[in-house]
């Protein structure tokens, strides 16, 4: 084409580019608004979990659901995805920051390879009841580690419960620190649960969510360790055939948030998912502590055999991990951890 009338055609679609993108019509149906608009604009959000509707955290997103269409009077609509069905923890936080998913809501423990604070959730038996751990993650330290994630495409607009852990396999109860010998255990793709396993004498293998009933039906591994309303809510009970109250880490959840998509969105926009966030995660606190309770009469209904870990043990086994808790803090900053040890003591004061 003559390079003239090329660019004769070019100026003559000026006027019209410059009226769309002024009216913000050159955007798609959703979550292309212009950025910084005043407002509420209709928009599709994509909010994918990795666990199902029934557990706490997806009934918690169903109400998260329910409280922005009340708030943005219907016109920001939430479209949830349960059960890992856009993929697991790490792979949709991969979608935030592509900005091709707006919401997820992951473990802290698979994060650690892009915001390694994080892993000091990690330590096991660092906190001994979830008011504790609500207090950390609300209060100074859980801000610094949100503080961090804008510089790696997130926005971070608080914490839900994932819970206390315990360990479930199929070939022996885990009474004492020696039970864990030999023991192989899918653990989460992270390095301090990882050690912490490897130190116990057992043969840990990082999974993801997804993966786990597969690999505990087909025997591939011996056991996992979760908190009871996943053990539940998965069926993980119904392969297993112990289950040993070992409480050896609290994991929390991240509400996220695309940068890419929060970038675009009003302020008012902006508030409406923050409070929804905080909201729904009051409840979802609420309803995980209740659901711990309820959820161990029915694993051991199904046949599962329970025991308890003595406190004696549970010391023991904090001495052995003790090297890989040191070895860590220096990893992720010492100055971070003797901090978050110090407000770990004045919450229990
Ligand atoms: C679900 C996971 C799960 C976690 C795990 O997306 O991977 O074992 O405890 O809750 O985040």
């Amino acid at each position: 084409m003559n390079k003239w009338l090329k660019k004769i055609g070019i100026v003559m679609m000026l006027p019209g580019l410059l009226l769309l993108s002024a009216c913000g019509a050159s955007s798609t149906s959703n979550n292309t608004g212009s950025g910084g608009s005043s407002g509420i604009q209709e928009r599709t959000i994509k909010a994918g979990i990795g666990l199902n509707e029934d557990h706490p955290q997806g009934q918690a997103l169903k109400k998260f659901v329910e409280i922005v269409d009340e708030k943005s009077g219907g016109k920001l609509e939430v479209k949830p995805f349960y059960a890992a069905s856009l993929g697991d923890d790490q792979k949709m936080t991969e979608a935030l920051q592509g900005g091709l998913q707006e919401i997820t809501i992951p473990s802290t423990s698979p994060l650690v390879g892009m915001v390694k604070e994080f892993g000091i959730f990690d330590f096991p038996f660092l906190f001994n009841t979830a008011e504790e751990a609500d207090a950390i993650l609300d209060g100074p330290i859980g801000q610094k580690l949100l503080d961090k994630l804008p510089e790696h495409g997130l926005i971070g607009l608080g914490y839900w419960e994932n819970g206390f852990r315990h360990l479930t396999n199929s070939k022996h109860a885990v009474e004492t620190a020696e039970d864990f010998e030999g023991l192989k255990i899918r653990t989460m793709q992270n390095e301090v649960h990882l050690d912490a396993f490897k130190a116990l004498g057992a043969n840990p293998t990082p999974m993801a969510f997804s993966e786990v009933f597969t690999a505990l039906e087909s025997k591939t591994v011996d056991g996992q360790e979760n908190p009871l309303a996943t053990i539940k809510s998965n069926k993980f009970n119904e392969v297993q055939e112990y289950l040993s109250l070992t409480k050896h880490v609290y994991t929390p959840f991240v509400f996220l948030v695309s940068k890419k998509f929060w970038d675009q969105l009003s302020e008012e926009e902006q508030t409406i998912l923050k409070e929804a966030a905080v909201e729904a995660g009051q409840y979802q606190r609420q309803l995980s502590r209740e659901e711990d309770a309820n959820a161990i009469e029915e694993i051991k209904a199904s046949g599962t055999k329970v025991n308890e870990v003595s406190d004696e043990e549970k010391e023991k086994m904090k001495e052995i991990i003790q090297p890989v808790i040191d070895k860590y803090a220096k990893e992720f900053g010492q100055e971070l951890v003797d901090e978050l040890m110090k407000e770990i003591e004045n919450v229990r004061k």
